[in-house]
């Protein structure tokens, strides 16, 4: 073999360089116009920040020409959470080869400097096998254990002949203390044939535990099971919910008008549960995913008490671009001990970003956001009431 006798050694030294230089790069907080939540100059992970011995053999004997040995296509749809006073992302770490698994990304500050754990998070798997996995929801919950749920898809055994792509979707659910051991628990077992976008509420509601779903009756299409449900399970450690009730339905000429799905578990404030969510509408350059902001009731949290009109964050200029396009997703963000919000949200299925408020500014954006009122007439009037009330302070512009 004709290889140049420093190949080895150059390339390995820039690619580390590289990947050292992006991994430690400062991240700036941006103006706000809104002054609801700020966003960030750079995304806070991608798949360049995958570890080096997970791509390449770092044998000059089998590798001589320092080749990734096995390429990652995205980082993206993290869960997040604060342990051990580090800000904590599970990571939906999706390979070239198409499947997705979890692994754990850490950062001492939540906005930059966000570096994997040594190795993927290794996840026991029921008596049926998944084939792909990804978006993990993860809560802390009153038992002591932290649970995440997420998408376990495999081939749909209906599939006629030929048709090698339709898949079934459930709620995997797995917990653990320390983040690294996981336990695997059976599935979700539903009233829909599909569930995606499952999150576990925090809490026992009636001595139960309680979950956020999001019944569907086919792997993309929705169809009438449409809406962020909820329902009530007896043991977690055989998890079944006979009943949901539809929290938030999908609407006609919303933002949400072919699908949502909840986010992250909720965030409790004295004013309600401070809900993220995402919600999908049709364009003629196909599906758009923005992300959506609502409040449900303390005690009753299946029922919703505000939520503002249209999108919260929508995808902006380099997010719309990726895999997907066109796509903001979240299911991960921290509160913190000050009221600080640090929300994490994915672009167009390719790679991780954040923004920051607080639990002040999210509630104020509940209380005092019009609703979506449906029509445009309605959404006149809505303008029109802020115009008047201002009309007494327009020596301010
Ligand atoms: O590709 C966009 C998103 O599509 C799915 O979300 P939903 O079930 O709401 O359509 C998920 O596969 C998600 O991972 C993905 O980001």
């Amino acid at each position: 073999m004709n290889i140049p006798v420093n190949l080895f050694e150059e390339r390995l030294e820039l690619v580390k360089q590289k990947q050292h230089n992006l991994i430690t790069r400062k991240n700036t907080e941006l103006f706000s116009d809104n002054g609801i939540y700020n966003r960030y100059e750079y995304p806070i992970l991608t798949r360049e920040h995958i570890p080096l011995h997970w791509r390449y053999d770092l044998n000059k004997e089998t590798n001589p020409f320092f080749m990734e040995r096995i390429g990652f296509n995205a980082a993206f749809n993290a869960g997040a959470m604060k342990f051990n006073g580090k800000y904590i992302l599970v990571v939906r770490t999706e390979g070239n080869d198409r499947k997705s698994f979890f692994a754990v990304a850490e950062s001492p500050n939540g906005i930059d400097n966000f570096k994997f754990w040594d190795r993927p998070i290794t996840l026991p798997q029921t008596e049926n096998p998944d084939t792909n996995v990804y978006d993990m929801r993860l809560t802390q919950h009153d038992d002591g254990w932290i649970y995440g749920v997420f998408c376990t898809e495999r081939k749909d055994p209906d599939a006629p002949d030929g048709d090698t792509s339709s898949a079934v979707a459930a709620a995997g659910i797995a917990r653990t203390k320390d983040l690294v051991e996981w336990e695997r628990l059976p599935d979700l077992i539903s009233t829909s044939g599909q569930q995606r976008n499952v999150v576990l509420f925090p809490h026992l509601v009636d001595g139960k535990y309680a979950f956020y779903t999001r019944p569907q009756d086919g792997f993309i299409d929705t169809g009438k099971g449409g809406g962020i449900g909820f329902g009530l399970a007896d043991d977690i450690e055989k998890p079944e919910v006979k009943e949901e009730v539809i929290v938030d339905a999908k609407t006609y000429h919303t933002i949400y008008e072919v699908k949502n799905g909840l986010g992250p578990a909720p965030i409790r404030t004295e004013h309600g549960w401070l809900q993220l969510a995402h919600g999908v509408r049709n364009t003629a350059a196909g599906l758009r995913y923005t992300l959506y902001v609502f409040m449900t009731d303390l005690e009753k949290p299946w029922i919703v008490t505000h939520k503002p009109n249209g999108h919260f964050i929508a995808p902006l200029k380099g997010e719309r671009v990726g895999d997907v396009s066109n796509v903001l997703f979240a299911n991960g963000w921290i509160k913190d001990e000050d009221g600080s919000v640090f929300i994490y949200y994915a672009s167009s299925d390719t790679r991780m970003h954040v923004a920051t408020t607080t639990v002040d500014k999210l509630v104020d954006y509940c209380l005092n956001s019009p609703q979506d009122q449906l029509h445009s007439h309605l959404s006149v009037q809505n303008i029109k009431k802020l115009i008047d009330q201002n009309k007494d302070f327009m020596n301010l512009l």
